[in-house]
């Protein structure tokens, strides 16, 4: 069993699809474990991705995830890190497999509705920042 971080980002909460999201993720049998909504500042945006610091997207990407109200969800399942980024799809929405979340959903490269961790290490620094252990199912 793993746990994976994901994100509904501005853009979906903004469009009501946060049950849709959501729903695409426990179709494939994963478990939410771990919730909350919440408007990240700048500073806590470039936290999260500080990983990409000094690309010339940073200060557009950093300041979209500040935008608005996100949701946080960890996810949990046999292979949840791998599984959440083939039902998400590729980063920009025109080369992502038919029938992805950002294929059939994401407005483009920037915006592009959903945020999931790329590795296991990843996932457990990324829930970290975001829940405690007594906000997360045991
Ligand atoms: P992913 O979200 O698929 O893991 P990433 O980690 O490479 O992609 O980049 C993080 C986010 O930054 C991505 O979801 C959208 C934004 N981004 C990446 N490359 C971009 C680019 N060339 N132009 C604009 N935004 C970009
Ligand atoms: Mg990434």
């Amino acid at each position: 069993m793993e746990r994976t971080l994901t994100m509904i980002k501005p853009d979906g909460v903004n469009r009501n699809l946060i049950g849709e999201v959501i729903n695409r993720f426990e179709k494939a049998g994963l478990k939410v474990v771990g919730l909350k909504m919440l408007h990240l500042t700048k500073r806590q945006a470039e936290e999260f991705y500080a990983i990409h610091r000094g690309k010339p997207f940073f200060d557009e990407l950093t300041t979209y995830m500040s935008s608005g109200p996100v949701i946080a969800m960890v996810l949990e399942g046999e292979n949840a890190v791998a599984k959440t980024r083939e039902i998400m799809g590729a980063t920009d929405p025109k080369e992502a497999a038919p029938g992805t979340i950002r294929a059939d959903l994401a407005l483009s490269k920037g915006e592009n509705t959903v945020h999931g961790s790329d590795s296991l290490e990843n996932a457990a620094i990324e829930i970290a920042f975001f829940f405690s252990q007594s906000e997360l199912l045991l």
